[in-house]
């Protein structure tokens, strides 16, 4: 491709866990090693698509135990103020890119998105605080979900937000959120979780993903150095390479409506069940993670005239970057594809009008993972491949590993 280099906004790692398996054994791994998940070097997979251990396990009452100058925190996300403390502490401390350019800036309206979908608790919501000044310095988060794994239906947790701020890292503390969140889950009778990791872990993944990109304002997107010219590009060939029309394509296109749910749950959960890692929504969910907000999520149907049924669906997500230290961009505003389904109009042709409702709604790239069928369109839609992987981990679930053309779950 013309333009090389795409900066994988989503596999933004941080150092301290890019451990090289040969330089450190996994004997050095003391939490994930305790833990009831596969280790990379473990070739030995225990019975297939099953818990590693079983649920009768004794579960503890009290919550783990914090240095003496820390004390855990439930959040409590209806209150302006906290959402502000988890929105400051991620602003400064979450993931970033491995040169230190962007890092993710997700919004407080996207957080409350995000946290509390149906079925939510705040208990899941699980801070710590420095015990004198009250600041927020960690976090760690889990929601509800119905996973499909292979044919099986598990009730599981998404697993989020992991996060220590800067001056407190390498001490520890990752391991008893973790401990402390699993106790918690567990309470609630809940035994599997999911999730995804841009930095590579002692963990065995399920699945290994990538982000591709696709340029909308390849002028910004080059000033803030997320993408370079080559030498036969020039700006002005790469804005015409780009070049978006200004309407949709598809006839029947529209918003998503809160009335749609019925609708869009069944085609939706019907399209989903082709994949072999996948969740199961009910109409509520889809109620929450599809009605549109601006800043947040943006989605549309497919509904040839008002008297025929819904025959399409595509949405995507908003989570903004702050572009550290740049003297005219802060953020660079980045859509990713979210869940969609197709029974009438092509996929690409739905995405292409994804990528336009997108420029329209002034997003800089549009991000997409090359699971479900995306990676069939990717190229010919001229997404650039990106520099790094997006890994999905199951907490105490052995199987084996998913191709990522089969995998159909999507997390924030
Ligand atoms: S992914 C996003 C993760 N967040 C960031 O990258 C933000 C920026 N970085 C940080 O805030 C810190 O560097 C973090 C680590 C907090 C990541 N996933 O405390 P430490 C292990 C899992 O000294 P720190 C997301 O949110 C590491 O291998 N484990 O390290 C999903 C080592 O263990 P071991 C990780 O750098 C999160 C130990 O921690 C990760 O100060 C899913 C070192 O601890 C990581 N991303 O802090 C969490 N990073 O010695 C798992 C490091 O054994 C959920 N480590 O190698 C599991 C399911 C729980 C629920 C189960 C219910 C049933």
């Amino acid at each position: 491709p013309e333009i090389t280099d795409l900066r994988s906004a989503k596999n933004l790692s941080h150092d301290s866990v890019n451990i090289s398996q040969s330089e450190n054994p996994e004997s050095i791994h003391k939490f994930w090693g305790s833990q009831p998940i596969l280790l990379n070097s473990n070739n030995e997979l225990s019975e297939l698509n099953s818990p590693i251990i079983q649920d009768s396990i004794a579960i503890r009452e009290q919550p783990f135990t914090l240095s003496s100058s820390f004390e855990w925190s439930e959040l409590d996300l209806t209150l302006d103020c906290e959402i502000q403390e988890l929105y400051e502490l991620l602003c400064e401390n979450y993931v970033e890119d491995d040169d230190h350019m962007f890092r993710f800036a997700y919004s407080k309206q996207f957080l409350i998105w995000a946290l509390k979908p149906p079925g939510w608790l705040s208990e899941f919501h699980c801070g710590v605080r420095v015990k004198t000044s009250h600041k927020l310095v960690a976090f760690i988060s889990a929601v509800p979900a119905q996973i499909f794994v292979k044919g099986k239906l598990k009730q599981m947790v998404e697993i989020n937000f992991l996060c220590v701020h800067e001056k407190l890292r390498n001490k520890r503390v990752a391991p008893v959120l973790i401990r402390e969140i699993t106790r918690r889950v567990n309470l609630k009778g809940i035994f599997q979780a999911v999730f995804t990791s841009g930095a590579k872990l002692p963990n065995r993944p399920v699945a290994v993903c990538r982000y591709w990109h696709r340029s909308l304002n390849p002028k910004k997107l080059i000033e803030v150095e997320f993408s370079y010219l080559t030498r036969n590009m020039t700006l002005q060939r790469a804005l015409k390479l780009y070049k978006l029309p200004e309407k949709p394509i598809t006839p029947g296109l529209r918003k998503f409506k809160l009335s749609d749910s019925k609708a869009v749950c069944d085609g939706l959960n019907l399209y989903l069940s082709r994949f072999e890692l996948c969740p199961k929504f009910t109409e509520t969910d889809i109620s929450h993670w599809l009605t549109p907000h601006e800043g947040i999520i943006y989605s549309w149907v497919v509904q040839p005239t008002p008297s025929e049924p819904i025959t399409d669906m595509i949405s995507f997500y908003s989570i903004p970057s702050s572009v550290i230290r740049h003297p005219k961009h802060k953020h660079l505003y980045t859509a990713y594809l979210f869940y969609y389904f197709t029974t009438r109009t092509l996929f690409q042709d739905l995405l292409y009008d994804a990528l336009i409702l997108a420029k329209s709604n002034n997003f800089d790239v549009f991000n997409a993972l090359d699971i479900m069928e995306n990676k069939s369109v990717l190229e010919d839609l001229k997404f650039g491949m990106g520099d790094g992987n997006l890994q999905y981990f199951f907490y105490n679930w052995c199987c084996e590993n998913i191709a990522t053309d089969n995998v159909g779950l999507v997390l924030q």
